[in-house]
C-alpha cells in the first residue's frame, strides 16, 4: 500500500462543501482509504493576491492506486466539481495536489512530487503537519521548514476543528 498526501484549496462558491464533496468522493474511489483528514485553514491567497481568501485541508490516504492514477482520480474530482481553470494561481473550485507519495522523488510531464512548491508555503504546511506522522524525511523536511515560519504573518488560520473523516463527509457545514 502507497501512502499519499494531499492538498485540497478553494476559494470560490461553498467552499466548506466543496472541501467536503471532495473528500467524499476520494472516500468512494476504488482502491483508496482516507485515512485522515486535517483542520480547515482559511488562509490568505499567495501568488496572485488580489482574490478571495481560500479555506485549505491536508489529506492522508493509502491506495494501491500508482502515482499517475492518482493524479488522475484527482483530476477527476476536479472536473467533477466543476472546476472551469481560468488562469494559474487564479481563484477555482477545487485544487487538488499530491503532495507527496511515499517518499519517492518524481519527475514526469504531468507530475512533480514532491509539489514543487510546497515546502514554501505555510497554506500547504500548517494543515500537512497536523497529520503527518513524520515516518519520511520529506515529511521531517515539511516539520522543520514549518518552524521557521510566521503562520500568523503567512496569513493561517484555524477555521474548523479536525474531525473524522467520517464525520467529515457526513457533517453539512
Ligand atoms: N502537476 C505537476 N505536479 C503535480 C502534483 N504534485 N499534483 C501538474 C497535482 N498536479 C501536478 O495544475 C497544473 C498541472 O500541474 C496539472 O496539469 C498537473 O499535471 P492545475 O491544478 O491544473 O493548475 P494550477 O492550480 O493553476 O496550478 P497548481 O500548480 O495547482 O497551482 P499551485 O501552485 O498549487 O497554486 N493560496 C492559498 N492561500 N491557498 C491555495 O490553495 N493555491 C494556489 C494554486 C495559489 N494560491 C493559493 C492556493
Ligand atoms: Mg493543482
Amino acid at each position: 500500500m502507497n501512502v499519499v498526501y494531499l492538498s485540497i484549496g478553494t476559494n470560490m462558491g461553498e467552499r466548506e462543501q466543496n472541501l467536503k464533496l471532495a473528500v467524499k468522493l476520494l472516500t468512494e474511489t476504488d482502491g483508496i482509504t482516507v485515512e485522515a483528514v486535517s483542520s480547515i485553514y482559511e488562509t490568505a491567497p499567495v501568488g496572485f493576491i488580489d482574490q478571495a481568501s481560500f479555506l485549505n485541508i491536508a489529506v492522508r490516504l493509502k491506495t494501491k492506486l500508482s502515482s499517475a492514477e492518482m493524479l488522475n482520480v484527482c483530476q477527476g474530482v476536479e472536473q467533477e466539481l466543476g472546476r472551469v481553470r481560468e488562469y494559474r494561481w487564479g481563484p477555482r473550485i477545487i485544487d487538488l495536489d499530491i503532495l507527496l507519495y511515499n517518499h519517492e522523488n518524481i519527475e514526469t510531464e504531468s507530475l512533480i512530487v514532491p509539489h514543487e512548491r510546497m515546502f514554501e508555503r505555510a497554506f500547504v504546511l500548517v494543515p500537512l503537519d497536523e497529520i503527518s506522522d513524520q515516518a519520511t524525511e520529506q515529511l521531517r523536511s515539511a516539520h522543520k521548514a514549518l518552524a521557521t515560519m510566521d503562520i500568523q504573518k503567512e496569513g493561517v488560520v484555524q477555521w474548523k476543528k479536525a474531525v473524522t473523516v467520517e464525520e467529515f463527509v457526513r457533517s453539512e457545514s
